[in-house]
């Protein structure tokens, strides 16, 4: 797939003139509807279904499963089928983390400008016992005592290559928890997502599943409670995840920090 999304240098970055990112997004190419957006911002995630057909996710599956024979690609072995840094592994990968799709639907919700934080894909091979606990990405990504590393709007793109549901390990949610701060947690030795918040049973009580259909976005904040159960069927399911933030930080804790160009960035005609 091309896409008229240009990537930047660090060097480049936010101080590039408003007229140099000025480019028109590819028919098709949607922001979120003002419903989605509001839906976001109350309840801390949102599902978008069909982003991506089903022959590009097969492109990117392919490439996925020559990645992971690669030495060096694959996590270790607690976290089978995962790879961390994703989108710096190859070609099609770096494509996916940058489509103009994703950024257009990001884009009023990341701002000002987006700049990717880091990319994993996440795997659940079939009959993984492995939960992700309950956790909230910004006690992974906030280092509290850096500046640089605070975000108002860093947030997660989760894209599953299969259909997920509620017996292959789809996401589960609390709605409304990306409003409750940094929640305290207590590591646990089992499992992924290890950062559990203590008040796992509660989310469980109040929890909602997302399954979705291959090729959906599903958004949500980096405050968001969430986690995933384990994979009861003879399927995978794989999620490629990217997680963004502002381009006006200089980086997150994540290390793999990279501005892209926003896919609505022109100022309206006749102003
Ligand atoms: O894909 C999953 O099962 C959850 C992954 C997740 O929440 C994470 O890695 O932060």
């Amino acid at each position: 797939m091309t896409t008229a999304v240009r990537a930047q240098t660090i060097a480049e970055t936010v101080a590039v003139s408003p007229a140099s990112t000025v480019h028109r997004p590819s028919e098709g190419v949607t922001r979120l509807t003002p419903t989605q957006r509001a839906a976001y911002e109350r309840d801390g995630y949102v599902a978008v279904p069909g982003i991506f057909p089903q022959a590009e996710l097969e492109t990117i599956d392919h490439e996925i499963d020559r990645l992971v024979t690669v030495p060096g690609v694959a996590a270790g072995p607690k976290r089978q089928g995962w790879i961390y840094d994703i989108a710096r592994r190859s070609e099609i990968t770096r494509t996916f983390a940058e489509d103009e799709r994703l950024l257009a639907l990001i884009e009023d919700v990341v701002r000002p400008g987006i700049a990717i934080h880091s990319t994993k894909l996440v795997t659940k091979v079939p009959h993984s016992q492995d939960i992700c606990h309950w956790h909230q990405d910004e006690a992974f990504y906030l280092k509290a005592d850096d500046p640089e590393t605070h975000s108002r709007a860093r947030m997660s793109v989760w894209v599953p290559l299969q259909e997920a549901d509620e017996r292959n390990g789809c996401l589960w949610v609390v709605p409304g928890s990306h409003r409750w701060g940094i929640d305290e947690w207590t590591w646990q030795d089992s499992g992924t997502c290890q950062k559990r918040i203590d008040r796992h049973e509660y989310a469980d009580q109040h929890a909602v599943a997302l399954p979705v259909s291959a090729g959906s976005a599903v958004l949500f904040s980096a405050w968001t409670w969430h986690h995933s159960k384990n994979n009861q069927t003879d399927r995978v399911r794989r999620a490629f995840i990217v997680s963004y933030q502002e381009a006006t930080l200089r980086r997150g804790a994540g290390e793999q920090w990279k501005v892209l160009c926003p896919a609505f960035d022109a100022p309206d005609e006749g102003q």
